[in-house]
């Protein structure tokens, strides 16, 4: 109401703009709790969240050849493990260092993977499977991945593949992830070297570069207990890492449809501020008037 009416006093044009924004700041303000979006439960292999079980086959450790792993490292424990291919070393002990993802000497926790075809993994893939409680948001609709790899890789022989389940129903295909066998891309170390390789891998024509890139897939809008999440790696070079991180199953409905109290306050407060603000301005147009 109190737009309208402060739309009435407006004498001119140059007003009416400010006005404008200021609604536009206002609701701004207030849709942005009604849409924020939610991380319901996430695995960033340090502290997850509402994750009920994470699975990794084969077990950790299987693999002991230089180039051959699948299993949760540290950029320490990577290097202590002989998997060099996955740590950036050019700032630390390898300036000549020509393959590395992960900084030399980075904390925390993350998923890395390289050449799971060998004697030791006669199967030739690797699957991690997680189930996340998503029961605490009305439904979910999208996953995100933080991913960085380096490489020569094929289509023929290096495949990862996600996909995810709701309540334990039949898995769906996300992140179409492929080798671009047509393309060659350049990736940076940490000091600045660079190095120029053919057939990256893509998700929808953007490259997974060797820094950590997010990529979102929209699943639509799903309602639940558990989604279950799968990855499967089958590939077979230890100069073709592929590395992930910060697993996020995201909301963008809030919890509960109703604002908390917490959202009904920064809601009258934005609504505080467009008083105000047209307040100021009706007083100003007097005063120059
Ligand atoms: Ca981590
Ligand atoms: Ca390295
Ligand atoms: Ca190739
Ligand atoms: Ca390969």
């Amino acid at each position: 109401m109190f737009v309208v009416h402060s739309f009435i006093y407006s004498k001119n044009a140059h007003s009416l703009m400010k006005q404008f924004y200021l609604i536009l700041l206002a609701l701004a303000f207030a849709s942005s709790y009604s849409y924020a979006q939610t991380v319901v439960a996430s695995d960033d292999f340090d502290s997850p969240s509402n994750m009920n079980s994470r699975l990794i086959m084969p077990a950790p450790g299987t693999m002991t050849a230089t180039g051959d792993c699948f299993e949760i490292y540290t950029a320490t424990t990577a290097i202590a493990d002989n998997q060099n291919q996955l740590v950036d070393e050019t700032l630390g002990s390898n300036a000549g260092d020509n393959m590395g993802i992960v900084l030399e000497g980075a904390p925390g926790s993350f998923f890395g993977t390289s050449d799971v075809e060998n004697t030791q993994n006669p199967s030739g893939t690797g699957t991690v499977t997680w189930v996340f409680d998503i029961s605490s948001a009305p439904s979910v609709d999208s996953i995100a991945v933080e991913m960085a790899a380096m490489g020569d890789f094929e289509l023929s022989n290096d495949s990862y593949s996600w996909e995810y389940a709701i309540d334990g129903g039949a898995f769906s295909p996300i992140f179409n992830i492929a080798a671009n066998e047509a393309g060659s891309h350049t990736y940076t170390m940490a000091s600045g070297t660079t190095f120029t390789l053919s057939d990256p891998l893509e998700i929808g024509g953007v490259v997974i570069d060797n820094n950590f890139n997010r990529f979102v897939a929209s699943i639509g809008s799903m309602t639940g207990s558990t989604l279950t999440l799968r990855f499967t790696a089958s590939q077979n070079g230890g100069n073709e890492p592929y590395v992930f991180d910060n697993i996020q199953i995201m909301s963008s409905m809030p919890s509960g449809v109703i604002p908390t109290l917490g959202e009904w306050g920064m809601i009258i407060l934005a609504l505080i501020v467009l008083i105000l603000g047209t307040v100021a301005l009706m007083e100003r147009e007097e005063a120059v008037a």
